[in-house]
């Protein structure tokens, strides 16, 4: 007797996110395997993230906090009064206390993908300051903002901070800060965090921590797309690898097979080898005249930079 057997798995009824949905498809497809990093940050993946800013290893985030701490009034005169303060990609707006007190601005809009993560610290933000007016913007920092009817007329810093800039190849962080430029308006300015390049002594074990957060944190991916694509990925056969790659001076995060395997998403089938990898995330770092070529390819102009006595990371202002 033939026994009826299920080959296939019954496609998802596709009520996921059509943009993850072909990002994630045509990146498996791919013969080198790759998935944008703006993935990660669903809400266990922003909870995630937010775990890796305090870990020993990771010192972006400290060092940035702290020369947004020491050079706040520095800053803020030579932001000047009345802009609205737009953050790029907020997340949690840990750093963004720091800023507001030391600017006061009119207005604070921060725009993230995660629309959960947003509205909630929107909300916090908005107790802890009840002068500025906070309108959150849910969506993607990549395409054109429309931002909210009250601020237009205001003039506008955007705020980049935590080297995000860094997780995009070149070409498209020329077109973000076009983009940025052109969504800020007229006489606007632009506050950036820039991860400085350093010994992968130091840089690897940033992306590789000892407590493994950032191992979850890269995994967490393929459970996201287990979950929302019906996937059927043996999570377990993946283990987190980040590497320093000295020509294109970046971390990257891969998710490794650790032996020979197949899986399904949405209906499609996928094999891969033992060895090899789903790349998931660069991380560009930049030497001092990099951040400032960047920038101008850009659009913008720097004023002025700061960075920590070790040089680790740098806060750039420049305008349009
Ligand atoms: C949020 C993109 C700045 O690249 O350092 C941290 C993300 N990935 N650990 C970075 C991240 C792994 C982070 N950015």
């Amino acid at each position: 007797m033939l026994l009826e057997r299920d080959t296939v798995a019954p496609a998802a009824p596709s009520d996921a996110d059509p943009a993850f949905r072909a990002d994630v498809l045509n990146g498996l497809v791919d013969r080198r395997k790759a998935i944008p990093a703006r993935w990660f940050y669903d809400k266990a993946g922003s909870e995630l993230f937010e775990r890796i800013t305090d870990l020993p290893e990771y010192y972006p985030t400290r060092v940035e906090t702290g020369l947004l701490k020491a050079y706040g009034g520095e800053i803020a005169a030579m932001v000047g009064k009345g802009r609205a303060i737009v953050e790029f990609g907020s997340g949690s707006s840990a750093k963004t206390p720091h800023l507001l007190r030391a600017i006061k601005p009119a207005a604070y809009v921060p725009i993230d993908i995660s629309g959960e993560f947003l509205r909630e610290s929107a909300a916090a933000l908005a107790a802890d300051f009840p002068e500025i007016a906070v309108a959150p913007v849910e969506g993607d920092f990549m395409k054109p903002i429309q931002l909210p009817q009250g601020i237009a007329a205001m003039p506008k810093l955007g705020f980049f901070p935590g080297s995000t800039i860094g997780n995009m190849i070149a070409r498209s962080s020329v077109d973000l800060l076009r983009t940025m430029r052109e969504s800020l308006g007229t006489g606007a300015m632009l506050l950036i965090g820039m991860d400085r390049v350093k010994g992968e002594d130091i840089l690897v074990p940033a992306y590789d921590d000892a407590a493994g957060v950032t191992a979850a944190f890269n995994l967490n991916l393929l459970y996201r797309i287990n979950r929302e694509l019906g996937g059927t990925i043996p999570v377990d056969a993946f283990r987190h690898r980040a590497v320093w790659n000295d020509l294109y001076a970046r971390v990257e995060m891969h998710l490794e097979a650790t032996r020979d395997l197949d899986f399904s998403v949405e209906g499609r089938t996928f094999a891969m080898r033992a060895g090899e990898t789903i790349h998931t995330e660069n991380s560009h770092k930049y030497g001092p005249r990099d951040a400032r070529l960047l920038l101008r390819a850009g659009g913008w102009s720097v004023r002025r930079e700061w960075t920590d006595a070790d040089g680790m990371f740098a806060l750039i202002l420049a305008e349009a």
